[in-house]
């Protein structure tokens, strides 16, 4: 076991995450016990982790708090502490309130604070100071995401035999707006010290070498970066996916598809039932879809009678400010979109603000009619291939946004531009009246595209290539 006596970790495949993929769960007699979160992520590494000896490096989510390593499925978990002003600096600060916004097409304006800064730099320290002490001679590590910018080049600092891997889950913004980061240097740097650079999109690797080529001097030719040490870099794209598989026959079983029959009971047998599922984000494009319904129905264009729009957003990043505004500018837009089009019984839109478990988004997914997603800038965004994933005949229709990484992959769903509410009025009209074989060829095409593609083959492609580099 990477586990010996004395608690000490030695691992020759590490994962280096923001958050560890396991939930405290309170048991009634007070004991406390870890569950695997059922993430994509976790699903995909899992065999990678059995067969080497895995180490999952990350944050438990509970500030103020030491633990030691432990085991957890066969994977040995590695905490790593984070006070309560780090998690206010480092995460919702620097991480949520200044690099989320700036890479995805500043739709809302970054704040650069110092002192987010300062505590981005040294999380990123410990987080790599603990990945170099549990990893093997020689071993591979995998960074993920925009929270762990600076590890990789801490990391070959401290141990320049690894194997180092990152891959960025969000966009990569064009030079044009990452160069307004007053930290732009460090951060191009800190990914440099990766062996294999990934990204969602050829686009984005592509921003990414024309960065270093503007600012760094490095040589450049196609995805791979020679610095002046000899260390070579390679930035590629790998779109991520979901265990196709697995969600498909989870929206077959019986209580699913029973759970999914009840669903559309409970909104009085709707003809036409459209679905929106996201983190509540001003990314994903919420108030313009919900616009675009409400306008439909009062236009006529939309039968209340025929139609339901049921739009559930997970609470998220609750204590930055932006997350607060959205949440009240959208409970305001319900409001006045049933206050205007609903009847004694019967409202048009139906929003939950809260988190399901897989099973009923699985009913979910099943229940709908049109799935609509329409993010203005989103690295890739998994609802639109699991709800793919969740049809069983070729009915059922994808709206999905041109700047979702998605569909870059997914060119046969039906396309809106998120910030022309015109024409997603337009494409909802179609996709709820469109052919069932017109419906029936492009979710033929959807279907196929998302079960050649899962996340097994996507940390497969990756890992292969990381290893096939050569370090130094
Ligand atoms: P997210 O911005 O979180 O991910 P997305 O890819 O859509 O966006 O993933 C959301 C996940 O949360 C999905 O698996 C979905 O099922 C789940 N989810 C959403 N609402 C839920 C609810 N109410 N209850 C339960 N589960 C819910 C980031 C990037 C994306 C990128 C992914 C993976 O922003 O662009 O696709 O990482 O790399």
């Amino acid at each position: 076991s990477p586990t010996d006596q004395g608690g000490e970790v030695s691992a020759s495949f590490v994962v280096v995450a923001n958050r560890l993929p396991v939930d405290r769960v309170q048991n009634p007699d007070g004991t406390v016990d870890w569950r695997t979160s059922p993430g994509g992520l976790v699903t995909a590494l899992e065999p990678v982790m059995r067969a080497n000896e895995g180490a999952w490096v990350g944050w438990h989510g509970a500030p103020d708090e030491v633990l030691d390593p432990f085991e957890e499925d066969g994977i040995t978990i590695v905490p790593v502490p984070l006070s309560t002003d780090e998690v206010a600096d480092y995460y919702e600060g620097f991480s949520n309130g200044t690099l989320w916004p700036l890479y995805h097409d500043v739709v809302a304006p970054p704040a650069f604070h110092r002192v987010w800064w300062d505590a981005y730099v040294r999380v990123n320290r410990r987080f790599a100071e603990r990945a170099a002490q549990v990893s093997d001679q020689g071993a591979t590590v995998w960074v993920q995401d925009y929270q762990l910018q600076l590890v990789p080049q801490m990391l070959r600092m401290m141990r320049p035999d690894l194997r180092i891997g990152f891959f960025l889950h969000i966009p990569f913004p064009p030079v044009e707006l990452f160069q307004q980061l007053p930290w732009r240097r460090e951060i191009t740097e800190g990914l440099l010290g990766a062996d294999l650079i990934g990204f969602q999109l050829p686009g984005a690797a592509q921003n990414f070498a024309r960065l270093v080529r503007q600012r760094v001097s490095a040589e450049v030719r196609r995805d791979q970066i020679t610095l002046g040490d000899g260390h070579v870099a390679r930035a590629r794209a790998y779109p991520i996916s979901i265990d196709s598989r697995s969600f498909h026959e989870l929206s077959r079983s019986e209580p699913v598809q029973q759970r999914a029959r009840d669903i559309r009971r409970d909104l009085g047998e709707p003809k036409v039932m459209f679905l929106g599922v996201d983190r509540l984000d001003y990314t994903k494009g919420i108030k313009q879809r919900l616009r675009a319904f409400g306008e439909l129905i009062l236009e006529g264009r939309l039968d209340p009678d025929d139609v339901v729009f049921v739009q559930i957003a997970t609470p998220s990043r609750e204590r930055v400010e932006e997350y607060r505004h959205l949440r009240d500018e959208i409970d305001m837009l319900v409001g006045r979109i049933n206050g205007d089009a609903g009847r004694i019984g019967r409202s048009p839109l139906v929003y939950l603000h809260s988190s399901f478990p897989r099973e009923e988004m699985a009913a979910m997914y099943s229940a709908a009619d049109v799935m609509v997603v329409t993010p203005l800038r989103d690295g890739m965004n998994l609802v639109a291939k699991e709800f793919v994933a969740c049809r069983g005949a070729d009915d059922g229709a994808l709206v999905l946004s041109e700047f979702a990484g998605a569909a870059y992959e997914l060119k046969q769903a039906y396309k809106i531009n998120p910030y022309d509410i015109n024409d997603i009025k337009a494409t909802l009209e179609l996709a709820s009246h469109d052919a069932p074989n017109n419906k029936a060829r492009r979710m033929r095409a959807l279907r196929k595209q998302v079960f050649d593609n899962d996340i097994a083959k996507w940390a497969d492609n990756f890992l292969t290539d990381l290893d096939q580099t050569v370090t130094g």
